[in-house]
């Protein structure tokens, strides 16, 4: 079965929907939308990760998910986005049972508390990790990094650990289209695999002619649908969206089974 994770941003400045959900309020009634349009996870973050992006503090992070995270638990799956092991505690204190971790560091935090982990591979730090980011063979080089973080995290007990590429993480977009095109090499570890370029920068840039400046969020639906519909036919088993009633339909449609589909 194929799941869909909503982005759930109770930030000022994601580079996607940067201040439509600062609000609690506005950001639960977000959650609970994406749950009704088919969302099998909600993933909440309350720092921005995007290029260039700077620090939130502990308090400050834990002061804007947790109100969503305790709300929305008891209608879905809560994941956590976040670096810092104090908020992934807090957060699964209000419900979380996945830690969405883009540093790759906070197994021990999912092994004491017993709860699923995801491990990103990310080329240095969000400020700076699009300064002309270099791999001999990027596929090879996720892969193996994400293979010793799931060693480790087996080994120190994690039960439910998730490997997730780190589309536009320290990546050109010639990066990330080999490891979306060899998405079976990731598959092959063993373990679910989550894909996330929902209207990410690179699809912005295919998206407009040459010579043009990248499309703007809002035109990026078409590429955001077409890469996680590819996600999903190579393998992926969960795809982090904002678009989520679009993308439920997207996948349910191409993983119908014709023997016993409705006629
Ligand atoms: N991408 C973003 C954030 N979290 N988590 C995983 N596992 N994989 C990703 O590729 C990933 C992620 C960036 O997207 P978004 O949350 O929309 O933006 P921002 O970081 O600016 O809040």
């Amino acid at each position: 079965m194929t799941l869909v994770m909503g982005v759930l941003n109770v930030t000022p400045d994601s580079f996607s929907d940067g201040g439509k959900w600062f609000d609690h309020d506005a950001a639960i009634a977000r959650g609970l939308e994406m749950v009704a349009q088919g969302a099998d996870v909600v993933d909440v973050g309350g720092e921005s990760t995007r290029p260039g992006a700077g620090p939130v503090s502990e308090a400050e992070e834990r002061r804007r998910i947790l109100p969503a995270v305790a709300a929305l638990a008891p209608a879905v799956r809560v994941s956590v986005d976040t670096r810092k092991a104090s908020v992934a505690e807090a957060a699964i204190e209000a419900g979380a049972t996945l830690i969405n971790d883009v540093s790759s560091t906070l197994w021990p935090v999912a092994a004491r508390a017993r709860v699923g982990w995801i491990a990103m591979h990310m080329l240095g730090e969000p400020r700076t990790m699009q300064d002309a980011p270099h791999y001999d063979d990027v596929v090879t080089e996720v892969c193996d990094f994400l293979a010793e973080r799931v060693r480790a995290a087996e080994a120190g007990g994690v039960e439910e650990i998730w490997v997730d590429p780190g589309i536009g993480f320290g990546k050109t977009m010639n990066h990330n289209l080999q490891l979306l095109h060899h998405l079976d090499r990731l598959v092959a570890l063993g373990r679910p695999v989550l894909v996330a370029t929902s209207r990410k920068a690179f699809i912005g840039r295919l998206a407009a002619g040459p010579g043009e400046p990248p499309a703007p969020i809002e035109e990026r639906l078409a590429g955001s649908l077409a890469t996680a519909v590819w996600a999903v036919a190579h393998g992926a088993a969960t795809v982090r969206v904002h678009d989520v009633a679009e993308t439920v339909q997207a996948v349910r449609l191409m993983t119908l089974d014709p023997e016993t589909a409705a006629a």
